[in-house]
């Protein structure tokens, strides 16, 4: 399996609850690396763009306003199967359908604010990855 790379964000809900840390503890004993971070309050103009695809979703403007109300954490994670494995450990996109032991399951209170945000391809996150950072912002690991 190759290494791939995926955006992982840690929304206002988590860093509000104040688990940055708790969440990054999951990245790390996945096997997923940080090799990028950036902590930011989002744009209404930002967070529209990001959730792009979603726009005329009845959720979207509850989305974006979630989004906005408050600091995030976006890093890209690199690892061995990123995408998935990122998927995996985030859990359902409703907290309570998501799996024990899952960062949603155990950080999340509902399916609007989830805690967590993860690329769903590696298309995907090619995509997201250069929204919020420069290739020079990357910092690939090599141990
Ligand atoms: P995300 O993009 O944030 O990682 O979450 P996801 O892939 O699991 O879910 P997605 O379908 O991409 O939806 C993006 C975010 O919109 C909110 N949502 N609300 N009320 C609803 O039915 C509903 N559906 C989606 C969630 O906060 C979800 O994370
Ligand atoms: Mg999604």
């Amino acid at each position: 399996m190759a290494v791939e790379r995926t955006l992982s964000i840690i929304k206002p809900d988590a860093v509000g609850n104040n688990v940055i840390g708790q969440i990054y503890t999951r990245f790390e004993a996945a096997g997923l690396k940080v090799v990028a971070a950036r902590m930011a309050h989002l744009t209404e103009k930002e967070a529209g763009g990001f959730y792009e695809v979603h726009r005329a979703r009845p959720f979207f403007k509850d989305l974006v306003g979630f989004m906005i109300s408050g600091p995030v954490m976006i890093q890209v994670l690199e690892g061995e199967n990123a995408v998935a494995k990122h998927r995996d450990i985030m859990g359902a996109t409703d907290p309570k359908k998501a799996a024990p032991g899952t960062i949603r399951a155990d950080f999340a209170a509902s399916i609007d604010e989830n805690a967590v945000h993860g690329s769903d391809s590696a298309e995907n996150a090619a995509v997201e990855i250069s929204y919020f950072f420069r290739a020079t912002e990357l910092c690939p690991r090599t141990r």
